[in-house]
């Protein structure tokens, strides 16, 4: 049996997208745990395609089997950071690619070989849909990303769609996914959700064990439609969904201006808030162009900034590598196995920043209380509250604004967590004076943001 995670203080996610096993361990005890994240987000940890030559990250989103060799490290290695993690207070969540195996024969990180539509052991080709068959199209590719039978019954980029209807197919996704959760896994990231069909995908979470935690695993779909059958709210019976299209309302506003957040998780479509995983950016939207990136440096940082403190979803702060071809490997020896994570040039460690830190701890101690007095200069500065738990103020302009907002809080002197720490000694940073009538006239920096919320 899995012990208990330690107390966690809160439900932020850091999403450390193919750091190696051993680095996501230190991370969660040197960094994730320390300072209250109350979960992790690791990569596929499933056995996939081993290319030859060059191995792009998404190797790891071709499955060869549900043996736990990958690129991040072995199945011991894999328990052990579970378990670290939870010893930590850190959950752990995993990317659980269910909706295909690879898109051709080849031999696999457990060096394992198996040929098109044939795993040995695990699937045969009657495993699998087919075109023709199950599948509309001549090519075997979804074609029509609107359609649904094709969404469902083809191959994503020529992926090998699996049966997911068949009970047997079922069940081994199950087992899998159950076996994750015997090692103290407390959920998934279910990639490509949108291609299994609603019913498939009710009855493999319907076969899931209880957690190490004593609940149902943390679900949270990958839903890219946008309408109708395909639309993220059409899951949310089954889970959380992910927020693509609030990924990019944050890119379109912090590269223009943040008054129009506003309406950020209201709008219609817009699931409600427990249903909701939210992010700035993942691995596909970051290389796409649908989401902000680390390219976009602080103002990314202050996106994520904004995502803590506003009460939509549940946050998840993504850290992963740095690249100059969208297929890049991240750092890995010749074998492809990925190298430990060193923030700085070749991986950019968002989850570390003292600011989202702060942002964490902002985060945790104002919990689910409703927003209020909402403030904005219809362009680059906004300011809220949480009930009169705390207050923030986001400037993403360039040059520093002094105002005076409303801030629901008593009246009273209190500590900057962005520049004054998050301690409880002394304030060495900026104090934020609230009078008798709840306003404050405060400065925000540039790009930068100001943060109150008493411990
Ligand atoms: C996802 N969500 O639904 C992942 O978030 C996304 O990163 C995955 O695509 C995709 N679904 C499948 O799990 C990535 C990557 C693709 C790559 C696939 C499979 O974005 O470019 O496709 O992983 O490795 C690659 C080639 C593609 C080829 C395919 C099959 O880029 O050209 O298609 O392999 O051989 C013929
Ligand atoms: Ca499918």
């Amino acid at each position: 049996t899995v012990a208990a995670a330690a107390a966690s203080s809160g439900d932020v996610i850091a999403n450390l997208f193919e750091w190696n096993w051993p680095s996501v361990a230190k991370e969660c005890t040197d960094v994730l745990g320390p300072n209250g994240y109350g979960g992790v987000q690791v990569a596929p940890p499933q056995d996939s395609i081993k290319l030859t030559g060059s191995h792009p990250w998404w190797e790891v989103y071709q499955p060869a089997g549900y043996q736990l060799n990958s690129r991040m490290g072995n199945e011991s290695a894999f328990q052990s950071m579970v378990t670290t993690c939870r010893a930590a207070g850190v959950k752990v969540y995993v990317d659980a690619v269910i909706n295909h195996m690879a898109g051709s024969g080849g031999t696999s990180y457990s060096g394992n070989a198996f040929t098109a539509y044939n795993y040995p052991g695990l699937y045969i080709s009657n495993d699998f849909h087919h075109k023709g068959v199950e599948c509309p199209t001549a090519s075997g590719a979804i074609e029509d990303f609107s359609n649904l039978q094709q969404v469902d019954f083809c191959e994503l980029s020529h992926l090998e769609d699996l049966k997911t209807e068949s009970a047997y197919v079922r069940s081994a996704i199950a087992g899998y996914l159950n076996k994750l959760i015997g090692y103290g896994v407390s959920g998934f990231r279910v990639d490509a959700a949108m291609h299994i069909p609603h019913a498939d995908l009710a009855a493999i979470y319907g076969a899931l064990h209880q957690t190490a935690d004593g609940t149902a695993p943390y679900i949270a779909q990958e839903i890219s439609g946008s309408s109708g059958a395909l639309a993220p709210a059409a899951f949310a019976d089954l889970g959380s969904v992910l927020g693509l299209s609030q990924s990019a309302q944050l890119k379109s506003a912090f590269l223009g201006t943040i008054a129009t957040l506003k309406n950020f998780g209201t709008r219609s479509g817009d699931v409600a808030s427990t249903k909701m995983l939210s992010f700035v950016a993942n691995h596909d939207t970051e290389r796409n162009g649908n989401s902000l990136s680390y390219k976009n440096g602080a103002t990314t940082t202050l996106a994520t900034q904004f995502l803590l403190g506003y009460g939509y979803g549940r946050p998840q702060v993504y850290s992963s590598f740095t690249w100059a071809a969208a297929d890049d490997s991240p750092p890995a020896a010749g074998s492809g196995m990925i190298t430990a994570t060193s923030c700085g040039s070749a991986w950019t460690c968002f989850d570390r920043n003292p600011g989202v830190l702060a942002m964490v701890t902002f985060h945790n101690r104002v919990g689910t209380t409703a927003r209020a007095n909402w403030y904005d200069d219809g362009a680059n500065l906004i300011a809220f509250s949480r009930g009169a738990k705390g207050w923030a103020a986001f400037n993403n302009g360039t040059t520093a604004k002094t105002q005076t907002f409303p801030t629901g809080l008593a009246a009273g002197t209190y500590c900057d967590l962005i520049t004054g720490g998050t301690g409880s000694g002394a304030c060495t940073g900026t104090k934020v004076t609230v009078g008798s009538g709840g306003t404050a006239t405060v400065t925000v920096p540039a790009k930068g943001a100001v943060a109150v919320a008493p411990a």
